[in-house]
């Protein structure tokens, strides 16, 4: 595919100055009459260029400009659209147009879900409803009317305010909605079906009552509590946090079956992947309460970074997602998770960002060309984007750049800007040049850091000595050095934070260390106790890899003392990291190192004073996706079994402590959502698993016995998870007993699916296809083929990997099966055969094999441009 550069960014060559879209909806074929008056943009690089309207598989019924046909030459149909020359300095066009809702199984523009019509239009979905010039720099106000079939769509829904509707004749009837605030197309959305609406108020901070509107399946209509709850909980933290108020009068979000992603924040109308929705302590997990609350708010979060200031055009797409994640988990970290936010935040970005830039498909934050931008919502962009932001708010402090960011949103609302438009707001209030750091935005690739430490026994001088290092990526040979704020701190024997000066300045325990080029020394003094362990990179202060080198008596000291909770998990995760790798490279276990690991993690069970949810996470060792990153390759069979091994190693000798540390089942699942009840099932949950995984023979009639007694799905889950790799007849029993429990209950038989696909138990491939044939389960909906696809990849390596290639195989023909239907979600789902390079030569052949298989097909543009940059 061609790709498209950022270098070649051109305004548009007209402005729409208001937008009128008429819909005569059917599931069938439904037609758009698209009127537009444009003008002439001021701005545009070429005087005389033609209006380009863009046009996606859709139909062209009529096109009039100033009420006539186009003169000779003037309408240009090409592979993107239309092109019309000759315009004059402004125009009204009229369009009329056809689509095929019920056709489109790629779930992008307008299509059907489950009897209902919906749109996507995000990125590039708008022209596959109408011909617009479909670019987030082309912004309008829009009016749109929807008619539809009274019976069959007695909701019709659009972004803005309704201000008519009413009924027609033949049982159809019609609703007019106006948006007063300029969008661009890709917020745009509409809705048409038979859903009930469950409504709630909200009063903003300036006193102005706003109708909250969440629509489900009526079936759906007790689900929706937690939704409506956390909406609120976001508008008012979006005040009080951020200052920012909600504009409209209404905010409406709809739960949709049939959804490429998690939600959409359509202006006003949020449209949402009902498993994002819907929630009841009996269906969802406490993880899956929080991520509810989490994506409800990102959605909410958009209407200011996103909606109200847009992007310019999609290579600054973390603009408003980087911003947004950054805002979303704020949120989550003052309201609901506390402490542990940070450390799930960290390890998403280390099990999944870093292999990703580190791998073929590795892109700046901003990145400077795509072949399709469908496959830029990416990791890089969200969360390495959202860690750019934080960093630029540790830099310049967090008073400077709350200052910032209203200036931002005051200066840019109604605009379509760029991210170094939002760095140099930053760089004005701050006084800092902030040149420097815009490299985060512009190189690919996670620094290395090294930290080193030297004490002068005469002076009581103490010197940190930082370097750093970015290996290469694909087109970025060489990397400039980044601006890395190192958060650090220093222990004394007791566990206590020492005081000092650092280069003369004031007194402190607590420093952020700019790290600004390849190499930088800081020189403390005054120190107040002779330091025993440096505490780095707290909170994780830079998106970075830290190489310190310190002992593990050093580590196991920060384990036990560490306020800060990073660094007292990440501790740990050393210590962890390190015994697999002397596993791995010298094929033996170091018994010393792992004994002190388990020493350390007996005195943590120990200790009363540490918080049950951080216990909880401790506990836990690196996924093996993160492990594999310390090795150039490596095969990921023995990894895993490695991981698992040292897992039981560790906690055998542990079986009574975990035992007794396990919150009692009847005192935590009590319906409570508090951080406190969350962590303590968090925390029982985990021992369970661990015990089990320990060998401990005793855990599993308590995992029956949980499973039985279970009021909640989270305790039900936990220990289905327990016991889901244990080739155990209680297994097979409480399997079968949920799939008879959940049958007709997609979402929580998805839970199912995910189990069953990730099950170490032999037998892998049989159960695949059970779950493939399964009544429950559907190619075209992208929930199903996650639930089951993405666990069987992310954590069934015996069977994903197995040493013939059967795993590979079986995925690229289903790769292939649902890029006819959805390319999309089969560019996604491609992903884990690209990293070929990182697993044994010989299934790496076979990775890429299937690769080069596909890329010979007939393939969707998203699939080929993934396919083409792995094999690269
Ligand atoms: N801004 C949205 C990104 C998006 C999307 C959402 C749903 C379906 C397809 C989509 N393509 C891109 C989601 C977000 O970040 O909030
Ligand atoms: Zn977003």
């Amino acid at each position: 595919p061609q790709p498209v550069y950022l270098s070649e960014y051109q305004s548009p060559a007209f402005e729409v100055e208001d937008l009128e879209l008429d819909f005569d909806l059917a599931a069938a074929t439904t037609e758009v009459t698209t009127r537009m008056a444009v003008r002439r943009n001021p701005q545009a690089a070429e005087p005389g260029a033609p209006l380009r309207l863009y046009g996606d598989g859709v139909e062209l019924v009529s096109l009039t400009v100033d009420g006539a046909e186009p003169g000779e030459g003037m309408l240009e149909e090409d592979a993107d659209g239309l092109l019309l020359h000759g315009l004059p300095e402004a125009a009204r066009l009229e369009i009329v147009s056809r689509c095929h809702p019920e056709q489109n199984t790629a779930l992008e523009g307008l299509y059907a879900s489950s009897g209902n019509l919906c749109t996507q239009c995000e990125p590039e979905g708008f022209r596959r409803i109408t011909f617009f010039p479909d670019r987030p720099d082309v912004l309008t106000t829009y009016r749109v009317r929807l008619e539809a079939d009274r019976a069959q769509y007695p909701v019709l829904l659009a972004n803005g305010n309704r201000v008519e509707a009413g009924e027609l004749d033949g049982g159809r009837h019609y609703a007019v909605w106006e948006d007063p605030f300029l969008k661009p197309s890709y917020l745009f959305a509409l809705v048409a079906g038979d859903l009930a609406c469950q409504r709630d108020t909200f009063t903003t901070m300036s006193g102005r009552e706003v109708q909250l509107e969440l629509y489900v399946e009526a079936h759906n209509a007790d689900r929706c509590d937690h939704a409506l709850a956390s909406l609120k909980r976001a508008m008012r933290y979006d005040e009080e946090a951020f200052g920012r108020e909600y504009d409209l009068d209404v905010y409406m979000i709809v739960a949709v079956d049939d959804f490429n992603m998690g939600a959409m924040e359509n202006k006003g109308l949020n449209l949402f992947n009902a498993k994002y929705v819907l929630a009841s302590p009996d269906t969802a997990t406490d993880d899956d309460f929080v991520a509810i609350e989490s994506v409800i708010a990102h959605e909410y979060f958009h209407n200011w970074s996103g909606n109200r200031v847009t992007c310019r055009d999609w290579f600054q797409l973390s603009l408003k997602e980087g911003l947004t994640v950054f805002r979303d988990q704020e949120f989550t970290t003052d309201c609901t998770l506390y402490g542990v936010k940070r450390i799930d935040d960290v390890s998403l970005l280390r099990a999944h960002q870093f292999p990703e830039d580190a791998g073929p498909l590795a892109h700046p934050v901003r990145p400077d060309h795509y072949a399709e931008i469908n496959n830029f919502y990416t990791l890089t962009v969200y969360e390495k984007g959202a860690e750019l932001i934080r960093m630029l708010r540790t830099l310049i402090g967090r008073e400077t750049f709350r200052r910032g960011l209203d200036v931002y949103f005051e200066r840019f609302d109604g605009q379509a800007v760029t991210t170094d438009d939002f760095v140099a707001v930053m760089a004005e209030v701050s006084g800092r040049d902030l040149t420097a750091f815009k490299r985060w935005y512009t190189q690919a690739g996670t620094p290395h850091v090294t930290a080193a430490t030297a004490q002068d026994g005469s002076t009581g001088e103490f010197r940190i000595s930082l370097g750093q290092y970015t290996p290469p990526t694909p087109g970025q040979e060489h990397k400039e050095p980044v601006v890395i704020p190192v958060r650090v701190a220093m222990l004394d024997d007791d566990g206590r934070r020492i005081r000092g000066r650092l280069e003369g300045g004031p007194e402190q325990d607590e420093w952020v260390l700019e790290l600004d080029r390849s190499e930088r020394s800081f020189h403390f003094d005054e120190l107040s106790a002779t330091p025993r362990a440096v505490s780095w990179l707290r909170g994780f202060s830079a998106p970075v890899i830290l190489e310190a080198n310190q002992s593990a008596t050093t580590l196991a000291h920060l384990l036990a003392h560490d306020d800060d909770a990073f660094s007292r998990w990440e501790a740990a995760q050393t210590l962890m990291r390190r015994a697999i790798r002397a596993r791995i490279e010298d094929d033996a276990a170091d018994s010393v190192l792992e004994a002190e690991i388990q020493h350390a993690l007996a005195a943590l069970l120990e200790d009363p004073a540490i918080e049950p949810v951080l216990l909880a996470t401790i506990l836990q060792l690196p996924p093996p996706r993160e492990l594999a990153e310390l090795f150039d390759c490596v095969d990921p069979v023995r990894l895993r079994a490695e991981r698992d091994a040292l897992e039981a190693r560790l906690y055998a000798p542990l079986a009574d402590r975990l035992r007794e540390r396990q919150p009692k089942l009847d005192d935590i699942d009590n319906g409570a959502f508090t951080a406190d009840a969350m962590g303590q099932r968090r925390l029982r949950n985990r021992l369970l698993a661990l015990r089990v995984a320990a060998g401990d023979e005793s855990a599993v009639p308590e995992v029956l016995e949980q499973y039985r007694k279970a009021r909640s799905q989270t305790m039900r889950m936990g220990a289905l998870n327990a016991i889901n790799d244990l080739n155990h007849e209680a297994r097979a029993l409480l399997l079968a007993d949920f799939e008879r429990r959940y049958h007709d209950d997609p979402l929580v038989l998805d839970k199912y699916f995910g189990l069953q696909a990730a099950s170490q138990v032999s037998g892998g491939f049989d159960r695949l296809e059970y779950l493939l044939q399964h009544p429950g389960f559907r190619w075209s909906n992208p929930n199903r083929v996650r639930a089951v696809l993405g666990p069987f990849m992310a954590r069934n390596e015996r069977h994903f990997h197995q040493a013939d290639g059967e795993g590979y195989h079986r995925i690229a023909g289903f790769v292939e099966k649902l890029d006819r239907m959805n390319p999309q979600t089969a560019a996604r789902l491609v992903q884990p055969l690209t990293r070929w390079r990182k697993v044994d030569p010989a299934r790496g052949e076979q990775m890429r094999a299937e690769l080069e298989r596909l890329a010979a097909l007939e393939i969707s543009r998203d699939l080929r441009d993934v396919i083409e940059r792995a094999l690269a």
